[in-house]
């Protein structure tokens, strides 16, 4: 089954030339200005052009919260219409060529189908995402007490197949790594023991990593609350951190930027994981209060750029250890999930680039001699520059829009497939 591009060629490039000679002279000033810091803009460009983050297919549907969900038009029903959608945001952004599944959510019967769909679109699957933390129609344990960590075999059982189902479905969509969040935990002091829950998790994980092939990683995502209220099994990145080391070298600790406590320094919990080898990868989104799954860069864009701040130095530090696995985590409820993808891909992308300004060598000397004034300015100087110029221009020149949500309102894909589409007031929501 042949797959095409959703826009148009002919729109990207009218857009493009509509755009052109000011994003042009754009580039051409920022060029001069960073020249005179001693960095070469297209070294930047090409930068910017290689990176790249996954597309959770779950992110293209609107979300929902506790309380509602309003359905947006046109949401996509099927995986099928999520890889549309999906090839849209890379066909216009150019940041975004994978896609990580969510099982059972975007189960099918036919992979060969999902895989030649997928590369008729350009895109390749990334970390696959397994659902232990709700019942499925078909299922005979129930999660409500539990997964990995329940108190009875069985229910764990049934959690370590689904794991395994979900790295043999990866397997055959050229997937490389599997991605293990449980919502485990208790709303009540005493309702489990922390320490029994914790090696039931522990054991029930070594089964998972026992099916993890060599050439696979397996990601563990700690979450600080909800759906449990009071205690969650794998909180934060100390339980993480102990149950990918007990693990062994293929489980890594992953970090949602919303699974922590309002105020946690992530940038440095990054910079820790790195250092002893276990930073396994990222689910990008912002928040206020919680795990609010807000757009990345939306409410706290410092915040992401000091933790690229900290990967850009690691990756000077030890590039050969250096391979972080980055995904947009995000739940969209008030706008366009296309829109929010782009954009938010484009944040990440900003923030990246801004850490590359940041001057390490200048910066490790203020630290030396405990300068604190220049050696945070040495920060703000980077952050504070306008790298605008140079997301366009590697959009442009990867054959994206030079601005991908302008392009995208003007190809008018919503309302076309909105025709196709009905509304719908289930599917699957999005906060994890
Ligand atoms: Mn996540």
């Amino acid at each position: 089954m042949a797959s095409q591009a959703p826009i148009s060629a002919e729109l990207i490039a009218e857009h493009n030339d509509a755009h052109r000679s000011a994003s042009d002279s754009d580039y051409s000033a920022l060029g001069e200005q960073l020249a005179r810091r001693g960095l070469d803009i297209e070294k930047l460009t090409t930068a910017a052009r290689n990176f790249s983050v996954a597309i959770p297919s779950w992110g293209v549907g609107t979300g929902g919260t506790r309380f509602a969900r309003f359905p947006g038009v046109g949401e996509p029903r099927n995986i099928f219409e999520k890889l549309a959608d999906c090839a849209v945001i890379q066909q216009l952004g150019r940041a975004t060529p994978t896609v990580s599944l969510h099982i059972p959510w975007d189960k099918v019967d036919d992979l060969g189908e999902l895989r030649d769909v997928a590369t008729g679109y350009g895109l390749g699957f990334d970390a696959m995402n397994s659902n232990t933390f709700q019942d499925q129609d078909d299922q005979n344990q129930s999660y409500k007490f539990g997964s990995l960590s329940h108190s009875e075999a069985a229910v764990r059982e049934q959690a370590v197949a689904h794991n395994l189902e979900c790295i043999e479905i990866g397997q055959k969509l050229s997937s490389k790594a599997l991605t293990v969040w449980v919502g485990d935990g208790t709303n009540f002091p005493g309702q489990q023991s922390f320490t029994r829950s914790f090696e039931r998790y522990l054991d029930a994980m070594k089964a998972v990593y026992a099916g993890v092939p060599d050439d696979w990683k397996l990601f563990i995502e700690h979450k600080i609350f909800e759906p449990a209220f009071y205690s969650t099994v794998i909180q934060d990145w100390g339980s993480n951190y102990l149950a990918a080391t007990e693990l062994g070298p293929k489980a890594s600790c992953l970090v949602d930027l919303g699974h922590h406590a309002p105020n946690v320094n992530i940038e440095m919990i990054v910079a820790r994981l790195f250092q002893f080898g276990k930073l396994g990868g990222f689910h990008f989104n912002d928040s206020k209060y919680g795990d609010d799954d807000l757009d990345s860069g939306s409410i706290n864009p410092y915040q992401l750029f000091l933790v690229f701040n900290e990967l850009v130095e690691a990756e000077r530090r030890a590039p050969e250890k250096f391979d972080p696995a980055y995904m947009l985590d995000q739940s969209h409820n008030v706008t366009d999930p296309i829109e929010s993808l782009i954009s938010s891909a484009v944040e990440v992308q900003r923030a990246y680039v801004q850490a590359l300004l940041v001057d390490r060598a200048a910066l490790e000397g203020y630290q030396d001699e405990n300068d604190v004034m220049m050696a945070n300015r040495t920060l703000k100087t980077a952050y504070n520059t306008d790298v605008s110029p140079i997301l366009a221009m590697a959009r442009q020149r990867a054959g994206g829009a030079i601005d991908p949500v302008i392009a995208y309102r003007k190809a008018g894909y919503r309302n076309a497939v909105g025709k196709q589409r009905p509304a719908s007031r289930s599917s699957g929501g999005g906060i994890v």
